[in-house]
């Protein structure tokens, strides 16, 4: 079979893209390999900057996400026990971000691409790419009856994720590898508890870095620092609410609403950029081509930035025969992944205990946390950083 765009991966970034095609009459295929529960299941990312709550809204997918999702204005900074809150209105215009789920995100993503006729075809296996630098690219694979199945493209867009077969499709050589691996993971949690707090808590504290997130009234999402292999078996709830209790504590004995806790999980933590972004016809988006570690709540935003970007130079290509955005896809979008990547490298190394770090360590990380909540112009970096940069 033909089709204008074969997307590979049904996440964030290949439905964001499918859509946007769509509503341009660009007709695209998307091949997952999990199944649609699987996809709407998924824990992980929970914020979303401005210009990505922006997007779902153009493109008619965001109205259960203005619903549903929570505005939040600001965050919480906390150090030595105290608590510095970082305004976004007033620092960045007016914008803000929206605490809405990832799987809720592919939900209504995945809803408005069907009810639009779109083809997305789960649980499809072995999936390969080949003749990427011809004009007419493949994609091989086996659907979910166990037949193979060809597809030919104009284009390929491979956005499944870092564990994906897109990225290392690409001949040996043709691409730049920068790499950050940090000596330490998170411990994440999700628990049926009420919100410790109106807005997100990023807490520095000798014992390791703690992040007091949330997903609904009545479900929290928290982390802890710890090390990169920890195993989720050794941590009982008295543990983990212990350590919660003792790295979140307060001159005034502020301490988090616990709950019984229903999912624990380990995330590696590393930043990573492939250069260029594409190969041939085939184009990275999203975790395909970079990863950063999940402290600037960047992943999922940057998946989406460049599908919109990636959509634009596509949408020009059908529309007014120009090629000139594609050849520049993987610059634009690079500039927009290296400055997410240097503020989630930022914010990890502000607010995370490094192994070995010593007492003068922490007293640069807690005076880089005090200039940041002190200063005007320290303030609106990080919250214009954290809002979302705009889309050159
Ligand atoms: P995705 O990984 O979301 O999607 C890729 C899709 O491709 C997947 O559905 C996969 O099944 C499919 N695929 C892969 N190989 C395939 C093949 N061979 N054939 C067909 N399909 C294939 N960010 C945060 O901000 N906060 C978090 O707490 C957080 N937690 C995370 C936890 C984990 C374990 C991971 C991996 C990431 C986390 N992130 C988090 C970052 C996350 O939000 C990503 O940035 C985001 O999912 C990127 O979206 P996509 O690029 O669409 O990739
Ligand atoms: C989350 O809610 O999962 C979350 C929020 C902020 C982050 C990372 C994760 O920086």
């Amino acid at each position: 079979m033909r089709t204008q765009v074969g997307i590979v991966g049904a996440g964030p970034a290949g439905l964001l893209l499918s859509h946007i095609l769509h509503l341009q009459g660009i007709e695209s295929v998307v091949l997952e390999r999990r199944s649609r529960d699987d996809i709407e299941a998924i824990i992980r990312a929970g914020v979303l900057e401005q210009g990505t709550v922006d997007l779902m809204n153009e493109i008619g997918a965001g109205d259960r996400m203005m619903k549903e999702g929570f505005r939040h204005k600001g965050i919480i900074l906390r150090f030595n026990g105290r608590d510095e809150r970082i305004d976004f209105p007033s620092l960045t215009g007016g914008k803000s971000v929206m605490i809405y789920a990832q799987h809720d995100v592919n939900k209504d993503l995945i809803k408005a691409r069907l009810a639009t006729g779109g083809d997305i075809r789960f649980e499809t296996r072995d999936v390969s790419v080949y003749d990427l630098d011809s004009a007419a690219p493949k994609i091989r694979c086996r659907n979910k009856e166990g037949q193979v199945d060809e597809i030919t493209c104009d284009f390929i867009a491979g956005c499944d994720g870092t564990q994906g077969i897109c990225r290392p499709s690409i001949p040996p050589g043709e691409l730049n590898v920068y790499e950050r691996l940090y000596p330490f993971g998170w411990f994440g949690i999700l628990c049926k508890a009420p919100p410790s707090s109106d807005e997100l808590i990023y807490c520095m504290h000798k014992r390791g870095f703690v992040l007091v997130s949330t997903r609904s009234p009545d479900v929290q999402r928290m982390y802890l620092q710890c090390s990169p292999d920890e195993k989720t078996d050794h941590w009982s709830d008295e543990r983990i609410w212990t350590e919660f209790r003792a790295r979140l504590e307060t001159k005034d004995g502020w301490a988090p609403k616990e709950g019984p806790i229903f999912s624990k999980s380990v995330i590696r933590m590393r930043s990573l950029v492939v250069e260029p972004m594409h190969y041939g016809r085939l184009f990275l988006a999203g975790d395909s081509a970079h990863v950063v570690p999940p402290t600037g709540a960047k992943g999922l935003n940057l998946a989406a930035s460049d599908a919109q970007i990636l959509a634009r130079a596509i949408i020009a290509y059908y529309k007014s025969n120009r090629s000139d955005l594609l050849e520049q896809y993987s610059a634009t979008a690079l500039r927009r992944v290296w400055k997410a990547t240097r503020f989630s490298w930022w914010m990890t190394s502000m607010l995370h205990t490094f192994p070995g770090s010593d007492e003068f360590q922490q007293r640069l990380q807690s005076t880089e946390l005090d200039y940041v909540t002190s200063s005007r112009a320290g303030a609106t970096a990080l919250a214009e950083n954290y809002v979302g940069l705009p889309i050159d």
